[in-house]
């Protein structure tokens, strides 16, 4: 049991720079080895992980090495009758891996290959009257279906399909005393809800409704010892944090409330300098989903060898264009 361990330790033997050309080779073994192991393992999130791996490519500005062609079919085998996406072709639709179809499409540019009409009819489904999203027919009620909703028909030049005010009164319920945000009201803060809660309102241009101060300072109060960031208190960092905390430090335009160095000694101790990618923390095995949240919190911080990712989407600014909020 470590359940005293609140930290890690460094080790001499991490790395201490960014390992550009493993991670890349790394994105490209997933998305070629179709029959490995761990492709077959993530097919519950496998729209999702397409996603991951190529945001992560075009922020290092490898998205060439992808096969646009075979992705965008894919996409389009995901697509539901419901107007949503599953996150592979057997599976019902889900409002996170609807988003991730509509960045997938933005980031290829080929928003033309997915079904915008439906979209909006789905996403405008699962808003609640007390102004919530659930993710999908179930009825289960968390912030990050806010976001995610939101984020959806912000990128598809929809939001006036739902009920903004109502979206914003739900998001504020859920706005603790401490300065961060929960799932719903009244649950505990935590970094991911943080960034979906601030993401959502600077969607909606009401980040004045927040005390950002404070709330900036909850986030930076999730570095450790080590330099990483952390979820909540008492809990041990993880690089994906990185990612929820600095982005939503980038869009309360703070994010200097963090020690930079230490918190990229952090993330370059993350990486795997043998398999390439990132893991959650030193030592751990690494996969898609912790390797773009790393390199995008690196390009947060402008790493020479990295595009600019916007804060709100963890996208490209480049692929964004004029839809780049931050
Ligand atoms: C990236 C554009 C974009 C969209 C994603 C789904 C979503 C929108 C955001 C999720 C935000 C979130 C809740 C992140 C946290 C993920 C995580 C590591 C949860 C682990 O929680 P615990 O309680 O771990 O297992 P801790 O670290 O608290 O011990
Ligand atoms: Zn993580």
């Amino acid at each position: 049991m470590d359940f005293a361990r609140k930290d890690v330790n460094l080790l001499e033997s991490s790395p201490t720079a960014f390992l550009k050309k493993l991670h890349s080779d790394f994105i490209c073994k997933y998305e070629k080895d179709r029959d490995s192991y761990e492709y077959a393992m993530s097919e519950s999130l496998r729209l999702s992980g397409i996603y991951w791996c190529l945001s992560a490519m075009d922020i290092m500005q490898e998205l060439d090495r992808m096969n646009r062609d075979e992705i965008v079919k894919y996409v389009k085998e995901c697509r539901r009758e419901d107007g949503g996406y599953g996150p592979a072709e057997q599976h019902d639709s889900h409002l996170l891996h609807t988003l991730c179809a509509v960045q997938i499409a933005i980031i290829l540019d080929r928003l033309e290959c997915i079904d915008a009409e439906g979209i909006v009819q789905f996403v405008k489904n699962l808003q609640k009257p007390d102004g919530s999203f659930t993710g999908d027919s179930s009825n289960e009620i968390d912030t990050r279906f806010t976001f995610v909703a939101l984020a959806t028909l912000y990128l598809l030049g929809r939001l006036n399909e739902i009920d903004a005010q109502k979206a914003v009164e739900f998001v504020l319920k859920c706005y603790n005393s401490d300065g961060g945000f929960g799932t719903r009201p009244g649950s505990e803060s935590h970094s991911g809800q943080v960034y979906c809660c601030v993401g959502s309102l600077c969607i909606l241009d009401r980040l004045e409704s927040i005390d950002r101060n404070k709330t900036a300072a909850w986030l930076a109060q999730r570095q450790c010892t080590s330099g990483g960031l952390n979820g909540r208190p008492e809990k041990l960092p993880d690089v994906c944090y990185s990612w929820w905390v600095l982005s939503s430090l980038a869009m309360l335009k703070r994010l200097h409330w963090i020690d930079e160095e230490k918190m990229k000694r952090f993330i370059y101790a993350c990486q795997d300098s043998e398999t390439g990618g990132f893991a959650d923390r030193p030592e751990d095995v690494s996969d898609p989903f912790h390797t773009v949240f790393g390199i995008a919190a690196l390009s947060l911080f402008s790493h020479p060898e990295l595009s600019s990712v916007d804060a709100v989407f963890c996208m490209t600014k480049k692929c964004l264009g004029d839809k780049s909020l931050c």
